[in-house]
């Protein structure tokens, strides 16, 4: 498989365990696992050459390790950035005492109105480095790095979850805890 290929179905997994399972027949369950052997079989019947091979060498090597398998296997879901309505069951940590979100000029104004919003998602993502921060606002522009005061927002009761590929994830953002 070549890079390029790779990365077009790490894509259309994401869309499909994320956004859009129906749309590929897949019916995920309520902590958002697909059943991989079914997830196989819709794809291949969507005309999309993937088979368990593949599919556990996307899950091994992607770059943000965005898929995980459950204990035994059999299932395989997307570890964050969810719009559909999942129970991904991450507990509540203690977050760090700055997080980073990286976003764009455009939203700034709207963003020190409103804080941040979890927009489509479940979730603020935050990041715990400015480098992760840096790439997620480069999908969209010029990054603009906001510093989260994470630590004071825990204090003040606001839980936090660690999703399995290390972002941080919370309901929303207040501006007062935007520095
Ligand atoms: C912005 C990707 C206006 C927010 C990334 C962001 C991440 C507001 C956009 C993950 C706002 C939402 C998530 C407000 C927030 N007014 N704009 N009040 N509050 N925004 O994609 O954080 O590669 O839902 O700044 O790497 O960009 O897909 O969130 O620009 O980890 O695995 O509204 O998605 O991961 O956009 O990205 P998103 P995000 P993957």
């Amino acid at each position: 498989l070549t890079e390029n290929q790779t990365t077009h179905l790490s894509k259309l997994l994401s869309y499909i365990l994320r956004h859009k399972p129906g749309e590929y027949g897949i019916v995920l369950d309520e902590n958002g696992y697909a059943n991989v052997d079914e997830l196989i079989q819709r794809l291949n019947e969507h005309h999309v050459n993937i088979d368990f091979a593949t599919l556990q060498h996307i899950v091994d090597t992607n770059n943000k390790k965005r898929f995980a398998f459950n204990e035994d296997g059999t299932k395989i879901r997307a570890s964050q950035g969810h719009s559909v309505g999942v129970e991904l069951g991450y507990t509540e940590q203690q977050p760090p005492a700055i997080l980073y979100h990286g976003t764009v000029e455009k939203f700034l104004a709207s963003i020190m109105k409103d804080g941040l919003q979890k927009m489509n998602r479940h979730h603020v993502h935050l990041s715990a480095d400015t480098t992760t921060a840096t790439k997620v606002a480069e999908r969209r522009g010029k990054p603009i790095i906001l510093e989260i005061k994470a630590g004071e927002m825990f204090a003040a009761g606001y839980a936090f979850y660690l999703s399995a590929n290390g972002v941080w994830l919370t309901e929303h953002v207040h501006v007062d805890f935007i520095l």
